[in-house]
């Protein structure tokens, strides 16, 4: 086994052991057995520290010029081309998604960093006429500060990406506390802004558990924005705090309980396909994974049938091979989470269609694997299956009969995040947009796999309404306004008169 890679903090552009010098291990989903990493187990003072020099850095680093700022994202997008490959298997490795999935990740990071880069050189602002003649106006966008990233283990690559570009292009500067279950993957992030000359103290990342220096970087009076994608619990206590203090804002990603809505006349074959891809691609643990799957009931046999055939069929096994559908969850706690709502499902009454459980196979013995779990049941908003995120291979097939119906038992969740419908009728496709609450929707495809110059969030428990990806620069830029007299007099709108006695 080779030896585990020995992971540190980058701050102030230094690679820096934790004052307490206090580590934590990074296991391999696929071998628990197999340390992968040995990473920080930062506190307070770590977190201290970070903010320090990112505060240090911020004067210089806005005053650079935008286009200037976004050419570091165009050198780093360089070195991830060059390296996407070994990136991906790495990913593999660490959170155990299959390599398609993960190679789909690293280009979704590219995509980023290109899609910051080139939008440095698009407008920042508008400029507005005034009632005054002798007057323009100008709306621009001003950096706010010192940015906390605080990031997930299931987009190891891309979503720190996500959070970070739009951070830096702006003019801001970053800390970054990736996931605990990810740390080499924030390692790499690192060492590439570090080769491309990035200022020191620009972007920082500590590692270590969210509550021992993820909760000093959120309280403390010197970071301006905090930009989380992870548990409601945890989203819901980072609003909290941030609404505590007059110069903080925290935009959210929280989950969900994201749902498909398939209609009778349906493209079938196309449905069922999408259907597997949303409910099982990383084995169900994406914020926009479904877990609900309305079926409008004359088709619910046909559909049930095909569906669990597919899902019957899927490969479960090590993600760094190439034919690999199915990986293991990220931890042991996971699985455990999971086997729990699997076990609650069924005392709360479902049928159950589909229970794979832990694969059998001595070779996949020592990592967090669970097949899918499939099961039908009558809408009913007390069942707290049908209500809470499981984050697993974990999927309940709901009848209904007209659209309203539908809509009526679609809307009646806790979460609003992704939704898709599945119809050839362009009226209903209309009506679910209309009358759906979402933030993410798609028609005949599944609730994954979207685009980074798209606005992505929800609403509800799944975020705070205001989306992340391309519609970050709203949350970390203050929009401002600036207006200029040309003329010689002070001339005031709103008919107020300009007269000093
Ligand atoms: C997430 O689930 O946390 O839309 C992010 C998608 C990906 C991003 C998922 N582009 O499925």
């Amino acid at each position: 086994m080779p030896e585990p890679q020995r992971i540190l903090n980058y701050i102030g552009g230094r690679w820096l052991h934790p004052a307490s010098e206090a580590t934590l291990e990074d296991r391999s989903p696929h071998d628990w057995r197999r340390v992968l990493g040995i990473f920080p187990r930062s506190q307070k003072e770590d977190a201290e520290r970070a903010i320090a020099s990112a505060q240090e850095a911020f004067p210089a680093w806005r005053r650079l010029s935008r286009i200037k700022r976004a050419e570091y994202l165009d050198t780093v997008a360089q070195m991830v081309k060059r390296d996407q490959e070994e990136l991906a298997l790495l990913m593999a490795q660490e959170c155990g998604k299959p390599l398609v999935e993960c190679r789909a990740d690293v280009v979704e990071g590219l995509h980023t960093l290109q899609y910051w880069f080139g939008r440095a050189r698009m407008p920042l602002g508008d400029v507005l006429a005034s009632e005054i003649a002798e007057k323009d106006s100008f709306t621009l966008r001003k950096p706010k500060g010192v940015v906390v990233c605080i990031t997930p283990w299931n987009f190891p690559f891309a979503i720190p990406l996500w959070l970070i570009c739009p951070s830096l292009m702006e003019g801001n500067t970053v800390i970054l506390k990736p996931a605990e279950e990810t740390p080499l993957m924030a390692q790499r992030i690192a060492q590439y802004f570090h080769e491309a000359g990035l200022p020191p103290g620009v972007l920082n990342v500590v590692h270590g558990y969210g509550e021992e220096v993820g909760w000093p970087l959120v309280v403390h009076p010197d970071t301006q924005v905090v930009l989380f994608t992870g548990s409601y619990q945890v989203g819901s206590l980072i609003r909290q705090e941030t609404a505590r203090h007059p110069n903080k804002f925290a935009v959210c990603e929280t989950g969900g309980k994201n749902a498909m809505i398939i209609f009778e006349d349906c493209d079938f074959d196309l449905t069922v396909n999408a259907a597997v891809m949303a409910a099982f691609r990383t084995s169900g643990q994406r914020c926009v994974s479904a877990s609900r799957l309305f079926v409008q009931e004359s088709i619910l046999d046909r559909f049930t049938r095909a569906f669990v055939e597919k899902a019957r069929r899927l490969r479960i096994g090590d993600p760094t091979q190439e034919d690999t559908f199915i990986g293991p969850l990220i931890t042991p706690e996971a699985r455990e989470k999971v086997e729990g709502y699997n076990r609650l499902a069924k005392e709360e009454g479902a049928q159950v269609l589909l229970e794979v459980g832990r694969p059998t196979d001595s070779a996949l013995q020592y990592g967090n694997y669970i097949g899918p779990f499939i099961y039908r049941m009558e809408h009913d908003s007390r069942k707290r299956v049908l209500r809470e995120e499981v984050f697993g291979p974990h999927v309940a097939i709901i009848p209904f009969t007209s659209i309203d119906d539908a809509v009526r038992k679609y809307n009646d969740a806790d979460y609003a995040f992704a939704l898709s419908v599945c119809t050839r009728d362009y009226r209903k496709q209309r009506y679910i947009r209309e009358e759906c609450e979402f933030g993410v929707g798609y028609v005949n495809l599944p609730t994954i796999g979207a685009e980074v110059h798209l606005p992505f969030g929800g609403l509800r428990r799944s975020g705070t309404g205001m989306p992340s990806a391309s519609a970050l620069a709203d949350a970390v830029t203050h929009r401002a306004s600036w207006t200029v007299n040309y003329g010689t007099e002070i001339r005031m709108a709103q008919g107020l008169t300009s007269e000093v006695p």
